[in-house]
């Protein structure tokens, strides 16, 4: 599918990016999924620096093959290449968490925060997520961001929010990613400052959690994150227990 040229030039938006490490954009109407171009054109020996957008998604997906929703041209959905001396997955889906969070605040004026591992949320709702893929010495990182939603669908009212609801107005797609690529490249750049940026934009912790796992559910306090982005939960029965990969729900204190 030939990449859809006529946005990136339209708005200048390589032009726009010209400072960054992000050389060679490829905005498409409709593709698979954006990680998943991302990681064939590493296995084909892209450079870093490849950046892959998508209108539309046909098999957009999280984490443990979870599909990821998008009407057309609701969402900023961006996958980036980078190389070695590049993050380890962990890091990488932190600092592009961050720079998210950074970009919709610029950008829609909305006050976002992180969710560990991998969520952007506002309202206690999720806007954006975050997938880090690696392939030997690649790692591909793409984000999907609720932009334009106008409504949620039932199954993600609960859930879910977006840009324009929070915000309420209409948010510039490509401003989102010209300013969360530009975010992205300074989190890059400065990697060790990555994980304490992090852990002060990170709603998880002091919160009451319910940790699940494959070897099983958690309940507990989230007192931590440690040096590695695992976060450290100070669990009901006694213990202290870093859990590495995992999804978190957020409980009210009363819930149990
Ligand atoms: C994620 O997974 O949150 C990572 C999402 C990454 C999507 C981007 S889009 C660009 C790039 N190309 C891809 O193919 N993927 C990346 P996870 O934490 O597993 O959350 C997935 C769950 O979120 C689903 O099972 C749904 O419950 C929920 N979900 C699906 N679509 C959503 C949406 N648009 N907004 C909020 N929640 C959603």
């Amino acid at each position: 599918m030939p990449p859809k040229s006529d946005i990136c030039s339209d708005r200048g938006l390589t032009e726009r990016l010209r400072r960054t490490r992000f050389g060679d954009l490829r905005w498409f109407d409709r593709i698979d999924s954006t990680n998943t171009y991302a990681l064939d054109a590493a296995r084909a020996g892209a450079p870093e620096g490849l950046v892959v957008v998508a209108d539309e998604q046909t098999a957009g997906r999280g984490r443990l093959g979870r599909r990821w929703e998008s009407p057309a041209r609701a969402s900023l959905l961006v996958s980036v290449l980078l190389r070695p001396g590049s993050p380890r997955p962990q890091r990488a889906t932190m600092a592009t968490a961050l720079a998210m969070r950074q970009a919709i605040d610029a950008v829609a004026g909305v006050d976002a925060r992180l969710k560990w591992p991998n969520d952007v949320v506002a309202s206690g709702k999720k806007l954006a997520g975050v997938l880090a893929e690696a392939d030997g010495d690649a790692v591909v990182v793409g984000a999907g961001c609720n932009v334009n939603w106008g409504a949620l669908p039932d199954e993600l009212a609960d859930t879910a929010t977006a840009c324009d609801l929070e915000a309420g107005a209409p948010v510039d797609r490509a401003e989102l990613l010209v300013c969360f690529l530009h975010a992205l490249d300074a989190c890059l750049d400065d990697l060790q400052a990555v994980p304490a940026d992090y852990r002060a934009a990170l709603e998880t912790l002091g919160r009451r959690v319910r940790v699940e796992r494959t070897n099983g559910d958690l309940e507990g306090e989230a007192v931590d994150l440690d040096a590695d982005g695992a976060l450290v939960v100070s669990s009901d029965d006694g213990r202290r227990v870093s859990v590495h990969a995992a999804d978190v729900v957020h409980l009210r204190p009363t819930d149990s």
